[in-house]
Order: C-alpha cells, then structure tokens, then sequence
C-alpha cells in the first residue's frame, strides 16, 4: 500500500530538498524503490513477430544496394518494436538476418561478442570459424564463440540468407566489446570440413582436452539432420505439456550451453499439440524451421509459418499450436542467467 499523499508543506519541503541533493549528485530510493526493485520483470522489449515471406524481398534488396564486402557483414537487425534505434531484440539478444550473394566474401574479422547462426533460405554458403569451413544447410546451427576468426562466403548460385544471434547488448552492457579485422579477406582452410565434428562431437574429445567450465565447445556446427532425428527419436514418448519434444544444445565436452552468454534449443510440436502456457525469465527469440502453426505471447497472438520469427519477453506467457508437425529453433541469454542464479521459469 501507498501511504497517503503528505500535506503540501511537507510535498514543498521534499522537492527543495531533492533539488538541493540533486546539486550533490543524489536522488531519494524511496521515489523510485518500486521500478527499481519490481515484484516481476517489467521487459521494456514486447512481443512481437517477423513473416520471412514479407520480409524476404526486403533483404534480397539489400544485396543491389551494397556489397557484402562494403557493409562487412550485409544484415537487416530485426529491433524490437519497443526498443528501436538500440538494434536488440530482447535488453540483451541482438538478431539479424544476414544476405550473402553467390560469388560474395563477408571479409574475416574476431570479436568479444559471440554469435549464432541459424540457416534458413538457400544453399551454397559457408562460415569459417578459426580455420575450419562448414557448408551451411538449411535448419543448421553454426556458432563462431567470443574471439574466434570467422568469416562467409557464397561459392553457391543463390543468394543465401540466415538469421544472426549475438550477445551484443550484453557486450555493450559490460562495456567489454573489442573487435579486429583480419587482413586477409578470408582464413586459409587449416582444417578439412568435419575435422571439428570428429574430434569433438562424436562422444569423445581428443585425449588431452580438459576443458573448463564457461569454455564455448569446439564444435562449432550442429548440422540439422542431426538435430532432427534427435527430435524424431524422442517423439514415440508423451510431449512435455508446456514444450512438446523440447531439447536443448550442449557443449558435448561439459554438458554446458554451447556458448557461455546463449542458450539454443530445438522443439519439435505434433500436428495438432497444444502447449499449456509456460513463461520464464529468459526473452526468448523462436524461429520456425517447419510447419506453423499459432503463438500465444501475453495477449498477442500470431499465425506462424516457416522461417518467422518471433520474440517472447521476459516472463511473458508462452503458448504455440503447431497445425502440422513443427520444429522450432529458439535461443536465450538463460545460461547467463542460471550461472547468476536469476533463472526462474512458472509452468501456468
Ligand atoms: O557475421 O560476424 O549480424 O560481426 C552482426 C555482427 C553478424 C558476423 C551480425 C557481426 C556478424
């Protein structure tokens, strides 16, 4: 409860007394002890989705304005509606979708930000991350960790597009960004394709590899295929109320998120399945690899189809409706927030 508003003599007093600390660079807690201590998040982001169909032209548009190599990274920032001008889609998630035309080179460069990669229209481009190059495929999830040598290219015929996942509010919060260009446009292959899948993603890491506990995995591409049939194997059971087939990416070496500061998850829902509504801490960005379906955020709804993406704030409620089987890709800040003890999620 509020106390009641003091008489007007007292109301004069405070406000030439808040003047006059306010000259000693101070501010009365109690004014503001409420927004800064809320009962529950209050996320400035809102809920809100993005349709590839509409948007698709947009970006390919993007690619006759400006070369890759001129713009360094060629990439629309899908801002929040809420926070524009701040290029983030949650207070602390930046996403993107980056185009690459065939014959392009987005030039090597290293950066404290980590960033994920989601493939979602075209074939033919790949990312080297450290000296190793992946073919880029549809549905799969490619990191380049804080301070690792990436760059991209197009050897394909057709304009390639992905959406970018980066920490870059929380960089910038920290006030930790650093970021080098290489002075080659693009790494030398060190390694063949694969040399990191096999040495790190198939149950065994090399002998002497000890990794510790916040370390990004080396495994730096999660091929969808793999992802899929991980899904589809687990789908003879009964789907989780609140996820359906829900499952998260780890480093394969620790059991941790594959980078430290995101969490990336893949959800496959059956034709027809409901989800019960569940919110959490985490604003969460969902994009759809297939079917579609409908999303319930707080007291928006959407239809949904492949390769939309959408964005669920901080401790609002969550509820998909897949028309057809679906599978969805999802990343968070929620390791940051489970390593600070911050995490909570209400199942409703
Ligand atoms: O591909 O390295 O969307 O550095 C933003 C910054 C992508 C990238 C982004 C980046 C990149």
């Amino acid at each position: 409860m509020h106390a009641a508003k003091p008489p007007p003599d007292a109301q004069r007093e405070r406000a030439d007394y808040y003047a006059r600390i306010g000259k000693q660079h101070m501010t009365p807690l109690w004014e503001v002890l409420g927004a800064l201590v809320p009962p529950q998040p209050r996320p400035l982001a809102q809920a809100a989705l993005w349709r590839y169909a509409e948007l698709r032209d947009s970006v390919l548009e993007a690619g006759r304005l400006i070369s890759a190599e001129e713009a360094e990274r060629r990439v629309l920032i899908l801002e929040n509606p809420a926070l524009r001008g701040q290029s983030c889609i949650t207070n602390t998630l930046y996403a993107g979708l980056q185009l690459i035309l065939p014959g392009e080179v987005a030039p090597a460069h290293r950066h404290t930000q980590s960033a994920l990669r989601l493939v979602l229209d075209g074939a033919g481009a790949y990312t080297a991350v450290d000296g190793e190059r992946t073919t880029m495929r549809r549905g799969d999830f490619i990191i380049t960790p804080a301070w690792t040598w990436h760059d991209h290219g197009n050897l394909g015929s057709e304009p390639v597009v992905w959406l970018d996942g980066l920490d870059i509010p929380i960089v910038r919060f920290l006030d930790a960004g650093f970021a080098e260009k290489s002075e080659a446009q693009t790494q030398q292959p060190l390694r063949p394709e694969g040399d990191a899948l096999a040495r790190y993603g198939s149950n065994m890491v090399p002998v002497d590899y000890h990794p510790a506990v916040a370390e990004p995995t080396r495994v730096f591409v999660y091929p969808f295929e793999t992802t899929q049939a991980a899904l589809l194997g687990i789908a003879h059971g009964a789907p989780d109320p609140h996820h359906g087939f829900k499952l998260r990416y780890v480093n394969p070496a620790t059991g941790a998120s594959p980078m430290p500061t995101i969490g990336a998850f893949a959800q496959r829902l059956p034709a027809g399945f409901e989800t019960r509504a569940v919110r959490s801490t985490d604003g969460t960005v969902v994009v759809c690899l297939e079917g579609g379906g409908e999303v319930r955020v707080g007291d928006r709804d959407w239809r949904f189809q492949e390769n939309d993406v959408f964005v669920v704030p901080s401790w609002q409620a969550l509820q998909l409706r897949a028309d057809r089987d679906s599978v969805l890709f999802s990343f968070s800040d929620r390791p940051v927030q489970q390593a600070l003890g911050l995490w909570r999620e209400a199942r409703l």
